[in-house]
């Protein structure tokens, strides 16, 4: 490793929904964090670790910071992610603040407000810029961006990859800029601090997330409770949980139909993640107030968070 070779943190913040994940899925080149097409689907903070020949960057994905002034969004989980985001900031070298390419929202200005007292330079991330009819449309949002706040750098994105300019590569670059002088901290294969026991876990989410309606998704969580890597294969079984029976019955759906549609798209995500035939069986189990109980939340991984 030569003497000028990189190492730093850069945590990935905004509002929900904004493409955070999905974008260090891509720079990692896996899904180590859950997406889906709805706000608030990260809940934990993971990191996702690329290392080339220069450098070693660690992101830290973080859930979307949302309003707490909105009722809906009071419960205890809600606090403890506003709480993760926020946190995260705190001794990195770089935030990325990511904006979408519709420009500033309320949601998006509160973020900002987060970052007032931020000694970190702060790169803001203009993503989704597929959805402009032409690049050149970008411009007058970066010039509305430069006068909010000092911003060390302003990279437009698509995290999709969806436009040929995509810009990751740059943004690759300008990182690198901003992280000091030092030997890797990890391993170079390793690609996240999460467990592939949590990674299950989270890939069963992201089906109950991209495939039941409406609030029902917010309403549940999973945990996995056998997880065996046997030769060639592995045997794992989790539960999801829910808040009322109702919710049970829809998890399950007619004759059994929405759990087995989750279950197989689980099981496909985990195969790839694991690299092995993978044997998933689900169950649904009703735990009324899992979501406001910081006892519930401590057994499901939110331990670190809760503090
Ligand atoms: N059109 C378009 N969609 C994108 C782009 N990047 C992400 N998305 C979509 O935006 C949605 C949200 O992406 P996520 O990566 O889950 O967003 P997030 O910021 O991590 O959201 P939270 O975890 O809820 O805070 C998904 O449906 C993505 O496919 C992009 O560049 N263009
Ligand atoms: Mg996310």
């Amino acid at each position: 490793m030569s003497d000028s070779f990189k190492f730093g943190f850069v945590t990935i913040i905004g509002k929900p929904n904004a493409g955070k994940s999905t974008l260090m899925n891509r720079i990692i080149g896996q899904k180590i964090s859950i997406t889906s097409h709805r706000p608030q689907t990260t809940r934990h903070r993971i990191l996702g670790i690329h290392t080339d020949d220069q450098k070693q960057i660690v992101f830290v994905d973080t859930p979307g910071i949302h309003s707490v002034l909105k009722k809906s969004n009071r419960k205890t989980i809600n606090r403890v992610i506003n709480k993760t985001a926020i946190s995260s900031i705190d001794g990195v070298d770089a935030v990325c603040l990511m904006i979408t390419a519709s420009g500033w929202s309320e949601g998006d200005l509160h973020v900002l407000q987060a970052l007032e007292d931020c000694t970190v330079p702060v790169i803001l991330l203009i993503n989704k810029l597929d959805k402009l009819k032409s690049i050149n449309d970008v411009l007058p949002l970066i010039a509305e961006s430069s006068k909010l706040y000092d911003f060390a750098e302003i990279v437009p994105v698509c995290a999709i990859g969806k436009v040929v300019a995509d810009n990751v590569d740059r943004l690759m670059e300008v990182l690198e800029r901003y992280l000091p002088s030092a030997p890797a901290g990890f391993d170079e294969d390793q690609i996240t601090d999460r467990s592939f026991r949590f990674l299950v876990s989270e890939l069963v989410r992201e089906q109950l997330f991209r495939r039941l309606g409406d609030e029902l998704p917010y309403a549940t969580a999973v945990e996995v409770t056998d997880f065996q890597l046997l030769d060639g294969k592995a045997q794992i079984g989790a539960d999801i949980w829910v808040e009322k029976d109702s919710h049970k019955a829809m998890v399950i759906g007619k004759a059994g139909e929405a759990l087995k549609n989750i279950g197989t798209a689980a099981r496909k995500n985990c195969e790839t993640l694991l690299e092995r035939k993978v044997f998933l069986e689900l169950f649904v189990k009703v735990r009324s107030g899992w979501s406001d109980n910081a006892r519930d939340l401590y057994s499901l991984g939110y331990d670190e968070d809760l503090k």
